[in-house]
């Protein structure tokens, strides 16, 4: 969406905050023992206590309140049985409406005591986004976050998930524009407006560069042997800099 009004940015900015609480309290609670499951009814709560809806289940009917992917999952991991491990990279994706606006966050991270080489690409996809952030501004070509996300991947010696991308968000999950690629797509012209909502999501892998679709499920985009971090948030492009809802 193009925000227009005050309200627009205000109702943006509650849901905004609402998913980013979600998100930092799953994190806090992400403990060696814990099941996705368990993760996700505290954020099934959570939607309902701030008059919020969880976007995966409401607009896509996923099974989940909450995107949970473990190791191999890269990204719209479905919460269950699983048990979380010391070691394991956790990505933990929410995204929520309230009022009919819309916000998208993730966030990948180590838990516990973990091999430094999964918290460098966790720390790379963090870096990743603020060298993307960077660049934003009205006018901007859509193409330089890809770039930025790619030579900042490529610096830190890592790639890039060139099949997942971000998106325009607002009055529904995933708007225009449909593709933020986290790669340089030189052909890719189109500017990012005054007033613009974004979700700017980089994946850095140590391997692999495109996920594939977990055939039993039809959801969750697995890598076969790779380690992918993720740092997501939502962005309103103003001219006097990039308002992100989700910090
Ligand atoms: N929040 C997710 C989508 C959740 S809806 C099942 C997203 O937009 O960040 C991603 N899209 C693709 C991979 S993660
Ligand atoms: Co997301
Ligand atoms: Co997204």
């Amino acid at each position: 969406m193009i925000v227009k009004t005050e309200e627009d940015i205000n109702s943006l900015k509650e849901i905004g905050k609402i998913v980013a609480f979600i998100r930092e309290e799953l994190v806090s609670k992400t403990v060696p023992g814990i099941t996705t499951k368990k993760l996700d009814e505290i954020a099934g709560n959570l939607f309902s206590e701030h008059g919020a809806v969880s976007a995966p289940k409401g607009v896509y009917n996923f099974p989940g309140y909450t995107c949970i992917s473990v190791n191999e999952e890269v990204a719209h991991g479905i919460p269950g049985s699983r048990k979380i491990k010391e070691g394991d990279i956790v990505n933990i994706d929410v995204s929520g409406s309230k009022n009919g606006y819309f916000a998208d966050t993730g966030i990948s991270f180590v838990v516990g005591q973990g091999d430094p080489e999964r918290s460098k690409i966790c720390a790379t996809a963090v870096e990743a986004f603020e060298n993307g952030l960077k660049k934003i501004k009205p006018g901007c070509k859509k193409s330089e976050l890809g770039k930025a996300v790619a030579e900042t991947a490529k610096k830190n010696g890592l790639k890039v998930i060139m099949n997942l991308t971000g998106h325009g968000i607002g009055r529904s999950i995933h708007e225009s524009p449909d593709h933020i690629y986290n790669f340089h797509e030189p052909f890719d012209d189109e500017p990012l407006l005054e007033g613009m909502v974004i979700a700017f999501e980089p994946f850095i892998s140590n391997n692999e560069e495109e996920v594939f679709q977990y055939e039993d499920d039809e959801w969750t985009y697995v890598t076969e042997d790779s380690l992918v971090a993720q740092c997501e948030h939502t962005i309103i492009i103003t001219k006097d800099g990039p308002i992100v809802i989700t910090l």
